[in-house]
């Protein structure tokens, strides 16, 4: 049986989402979890098995050893890479198509939104397609390096790609622990939590802060909360509706039942 035939949307959720006057989405690595993109809570596989990856998506750990931090952000980018979106990110393309107030925010950093279709999207921990200038200094490098404005989807094999601007290594366009979100994303992210009608929150754990804090301004905002994950989270006893499911078959039931 086709397992997404399974699960039941509630009629008055079926209503309600019909009526929503405006919609935020926030999504977490479970939603790519079903494209085969470890979660960030999944154990580590191979040689990263013994890393934290807390340890290593810092700035602290890049400026000790870049070499090591490169090296786990090429294993990532190959596998999302070879990554294809799954029915869960078609699913919020395909919602984003038919609403006039739809906004989608992301913790991912794999792109996968923008490769399954979607346009606006908050990207709030940025994106590991991409490479930006670091200002630290590579050995040789002009002595007044500091950070500049390059950035590149460029990222050559092995190594550490230097800054053709100021000779400075270069690094994965993201957000590390420690580092302040862009402040622009998350005022948007911010503004459409506190103004949406319904907010869901979808594969993510809610542990990682201000993100986390979205689903709660949505709440006090008045927003009905429908959390999709198949674990339980903190949110979990705040959500109105609740679907313990894989994101890749409840959103396209959700997408069939209210928006077909
Ligand atoms: C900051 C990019 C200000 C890098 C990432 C309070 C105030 C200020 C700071 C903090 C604070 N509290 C804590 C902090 C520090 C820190 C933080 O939150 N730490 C955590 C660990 C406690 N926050 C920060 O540092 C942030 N910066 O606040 O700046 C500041 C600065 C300095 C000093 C003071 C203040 C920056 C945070 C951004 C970090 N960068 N990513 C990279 O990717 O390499 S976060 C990283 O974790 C990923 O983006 C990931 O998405 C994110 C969150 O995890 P989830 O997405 O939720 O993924 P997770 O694996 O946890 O869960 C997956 C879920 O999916 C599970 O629940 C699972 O059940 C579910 N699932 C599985 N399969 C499916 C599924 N669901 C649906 N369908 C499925 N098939």
């Amino acid at each position: 049986m086709d397992t997404a035939l399974s699960i039941s949307v509630p009629d008055e959720l079926i209503v309600a989402l019909r009526q929503a006057r405006s919609i935020t989405v926030l999504t977490g690595a479970g939603i790519s979890a079903e494209s085969g993109i470890p979660t960030f809570r999944d154990s580590q596989t191979g040689l990263w098995e013994k890393y934290d990856p807390h340890e290593l998506a810092t700035p602290e750990a890049f400026a000790r050893n870049p070499e090591l931090v490169m090296k786990w952000y090429r294993w990532r980018r190959d596998i999302i890479m070879k990554a294809e979106p799954n029915p869960a990110h078609y699913a919020l393309s395909a919602i984003e198509q038919k609403l006039s107030d739809f906004h989608l925010i992301t913790q991912n950093v794999d792109g996968l939104h923008l490769r399954a279709g979607s346009k606006n999207v908050i990207q709030l921990h940025g994106d590991l397609n991409k490479l930006r200038c670091s200002g630290i200094r590579a050995p040789g490098s002009q002595e007044n390096a500091s950070q500049c404005s390059f950035s590149t989807t460029e990222w050559q094999e092995d190594g550490i790609p230097l800054c053709p601007l100021c000779g400075s290594f270069l690094r994965p366009d993201v957000v590390w622990f420690g580092e302040h979100l862009s402040e622009d994303a998350l005022k948007a992210a911010l503004a459409v939590s506190k103004k949406c009608d319904a907010f869901f929150s979808i594969g993510t754990s809610g542990m990682v802060e201000p993100a986390a804090t979205l689903a709660y301004e949505a709440l006090r905002s008045g927003a009905m909360v429908i959390e999709i994950n198949p674990h339980p989270t903190p949110l979990s006893v705040y959500s109105q509706y609740l679907f313990q499911q894989p994101a890749g078959q409840v959103l396209p039931k959700i997408v069939m039942d209210v928006w077909k």
